[in-house]
């Protein structure tokens, strides 16, 4: 693919815009003290456990991306940045659980059921789905930089994202209650949905919020789900990369990408997944090289 972005700014943009969703998660999720103290101890497990969040830089980088940042404030995006990361993180500590993954560690950490049981972990991932709606849908967490129109747009992609149509629907399929999964197409069907959908949203929501165009908004949003699929194509890549019986013996068998393709022609796939994301910024100026620069980190990135 294209050249490799300058380093330190990658590093740099990344760490900047971490810092602001990291500030903003903080602010809009109650702390552990608070009423319920043991559940909001639980979300807090993993929302804060070291995740890399890529999809709430992403909303900001579209965000930016239409010109939203040099009109509005931050916090006319954040709250829907929270949002996907609250959903991504219930979605991880629901796949842990037994009845699912069966994963007793995620980040070189214990996950949240092994860490607080079962129940507190299921309702854990509950309580950050359903928080991460009331974010996108609340006209006080946009402090004053509320559009209603636009909230709404972004709250019904969110369900849609997330919900049967979308991750969960994905999710469905990888464990195997939707068919097999044995060629290339059944495998991109169910990564576009489990993993490229949120990223989708990631772009939508910034370009509305930053009241991008039609067009704008679109293209950003195909090269979301195009990048999404490029990330689950690494992410299998760096699996396979990892010792199996580090990775359990029930990861071994789930469907991938380097078990179909193997190791080189999955790097190709990557590789030619993210050129074609970065033809969705074809029309866009400098203010794309963010997202350029991200689409470069997903297939290069070692964690
Ligand atoms: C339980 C409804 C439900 C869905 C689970 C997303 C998902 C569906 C399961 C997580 C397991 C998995 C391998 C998903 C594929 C997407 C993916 C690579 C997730 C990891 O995302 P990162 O790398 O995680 O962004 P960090 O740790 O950085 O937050």
């Amino acid at each position: 693919m294209s050249e490799a972005p300058d380093p330190k700014a990658l590093d740099a943009y990344l760490k900047s815009r971490c810092v602001l969703v990291d500030q903003a998660l903080r602010e809009h999720f109650p702390p552990p003290e608070r009423w319920p103290a043991k559940l909001h101890e639980a979300c807090s497990w993993t929302l804060f456990g070291g995740g890399k969040r890529i999809r709430p830089v992403l909303a900001l980088a579209a965000f930016e991306c239409v010109g939203g940042s040099d009109d509005l404030p931050y916090d006319a995006v954040l709250p829907a940045a929270c949002a996907v990361e609250m959903i991504h993180t219930y979605s991880l500590i629901h796949d842990d659980l037994p009845c699912m993954d069966d994963d007793a560690e995620r980040r070189g950490r214990p996950t949240t059921h092994v860490q607080f049981g079962e129940a507190l972990a299921l309702l854990a991932g509950d309580a950050l789905l359903t928080e991460a709606f009331r974010l996108v849908a609340d006209q006080a967490a946009h402090r004053g930089f509320f559009d209603p129109a636009r909230a709404l747009s972004v709250t019904s992609a969110l369900a849609r994202a997330a919900g049967w149509q979308g991750m969960v629907g994905g999710q469905s399929i990888d464990l195997g209650f939707e068919g097999p999964v044995d060629d290339e197409d059944a495998l991109a069907f169910l990564h576009r949905r489990k993993t490229g959908e949120l990223f989708r949203f990631s772009l939508f929501a910034g370009a509305t919020l930053g009241d991008g165009n039609e067009e704008q908004i679109r293209a950003l949003a195909d090269y979301g789900e195009t990048l999404g699929l490029a990330f689950q194509v690494a992410d299998d890549i760096l699996d396979e990369l990892q010792d199996t019986t580090e990775r359990g013996a029930e990861a071994a068998e789930t469907p991938s990408f380097t078990g179909l393709l193997g190791l080189e022609v999955s790097r190709e796939r990557a590789e030619s997944l993210a050129e074609r994301a970065l033809g969705h910024l074809a029309d866009f100026g400098p203010a794309a090289d963010p997202l350029r620069a991200l689409a470069w980190y997903t297939v290069h990135r070692d964690h």
